[in-house]
């Protein structure tokens, strides 16, 4: 029997096939386009003892963020915005001063931390991306590149170091070892510290169809639930929830701290959980729906194609690595996508091998439509492209069914 990676027991129950894709970060650059490129397969399950919904398959995370992981989260002005308000409420909150500590587990370029160093809160990011990592430091945010977990905890304990706060956004779905990461938090949160959790909702990919948020990276689909046996699993209490319906497709932000004192969020997510996701029954009718937006968004892209259209995409995206794979589309039928991160430029998508160029393009070559890959910053990129939405130009929404806008 597979187990559980969160809780140990199971069993597995999968839910949805995607195939065998290759790693949706594995940006390939023009001389690897010849070679042939290694190929995992996707498969969804959900946990009857816990309910976590997991990958079942398991890449090792040296493959994943350390080479070719060029996500850098300070393209996004929305994200950059969100992480400065949680800083500032934080340092408010928790009076936050020069005699704190804030730690971030994957603190990427340092997007976050820098708005705690503004306001005068010392401050250490853990990394293993080595990109992202010499970024933070070239930036005067203090940053480790390396894994997080039980050992590096005990490290820093052993040098004297307490965090007041540790956020950790859009990773616990990233580490195919959970429990070490979170004993790691448990073995340097101050007494009185808080941790703060950030990740997309189960929920939300179900109900919204978000299959293209399901990649290699992705071990985790997280509940309130979910989360809550595996603090508990370390001393740790669930407190607080807090939902941001706009943000990567539905997000939730969970309070831990090392004393149980819930209040009401608490209590109203586990309520609405208990009637649904905790169920096996509320995954089964997933897979028929996913294999309906494929159809439709191939169908939609050949009859523009057939009828002359030229399109291209918009947002290098993981998730548009997924898109793109599962739904079948390539170069016959999108040109090329954009990506406003210079370091994505030059590269090809990995499988779709689409080449990736810069936003500009959009005004240059003046496709009819635009597939939108990175539909998550919708907001945001249509105000950014008004000018070519003004000369006639569209997009292609994907999910939660394929529409133009
Ligand atoms: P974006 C990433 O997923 C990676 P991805 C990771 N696995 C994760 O968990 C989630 O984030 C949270 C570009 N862009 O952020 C930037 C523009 O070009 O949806 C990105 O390359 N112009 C850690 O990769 C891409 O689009 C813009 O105006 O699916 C968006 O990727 C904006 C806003 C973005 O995440
Ligand atoms: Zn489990």
């Amino acid at each position: 029997m597979i187990t559980c990676r969160s809780c140990g027991q199971g069993p597995l129950r999968s839910f949805l096939d995607l195939g065998q894709t290759p790693l949706a970060d594995a940006l390939l650059r023009p001389e690897d386009l010849d070679r042939t490129e290694e190929r995992f397969p996707l498969t969804l399950a959900f946990c009857s003892s816990c309910t976590q919904v997991q990958l079942i398959e398991d890449v090792p995370p040296e493959k994943l963020f350390v080479a070719n992981y060029l996500y850098f989260s300070s393209y996004s002005d929305t994200l950059l915005e969100h992480a400065r308000r949680h800083v500032e409420t934080l340092t408010g909150t928790r009076g936050l001063g020069s005699e704190s500590l804030v730690v971030e587990i994957a603190s990427n370029d340092g997007y976050l931390l820098q708005h705690f160093l503004k306001a005068g809160v010392p401050v250490l990011g853990v990394d293993p991306a080595p990109a992202q990592a010499a970024a933070a430091v070239a930036a005067g945010v203090p940053t480790l590149s390396e894994f997080f977990g039980a050992d590096l905890a005990c490290r820093l304990v052993a040098e004297g170091k307490h965090a007041d706060v540790i956020v950790a956004n859009n990773v616990m779905a990233h580490v195919p070892d959970p429990n070490d990461v979170v004993a790691g938090m448990a073995l340097l949160l101050a007494d009185d510290g808080v941790i703060t959790v950030e990740n997309p909702y189960v929920r939300d990919l179900i109900q919204h169809c978000e299959f293209d948020t399901i990649y290699h990276e992705h071990f985790f689909y997280h509940s309130c639930h979910s989360i809550k046996a595996l603090m508990e699993r370390h001393g740790l209490f669930l407190n607080r929830v807090e939902y941001f319906p706009d943000l990567h497709g539905g997000t939730l932000r969970w309070f831990m701290e090392k004393t149980s004192c819930p209040d009401d969020s608490v209590s109203a997510f586990l309520a609405g959980e208990a009637e649904t996701l905790v169920h096996f029954d509320y995954y089964t009718a997933f897979a028929r729906r996913v294999d309906a937006v494929k159809t439709d968004l191939l169908a939609l892209l050949q009859e523009l194609r057939a009828t002359g259209s030229r399109i291209a995409a918009y947002g290098a995206a993981a998730k548009g690595a997924t898109l793109l794979n599962v739904a079948g589309i390539g170069t016959d039928l999108v040109d090329f996508v954009v990506d406003r991160n210079p370091r994505k430029q030059g590269m090809y998508m990995p499988g779709a091998h689409l080449p990736i160029l810069p936003p500009s393009r959009l005004l240059e070559d003046r496709p009819d439509y635009v597939l939108l890959l990175a539909w998550n910053f919708k907001e945001e990129i249509l105000a950014q492209q008004q000018t070519y939405r003004a000369a006639g130009g569209k997009f292609i929404l994907p999910v939660p069914s394929p529409i133009v806008i």
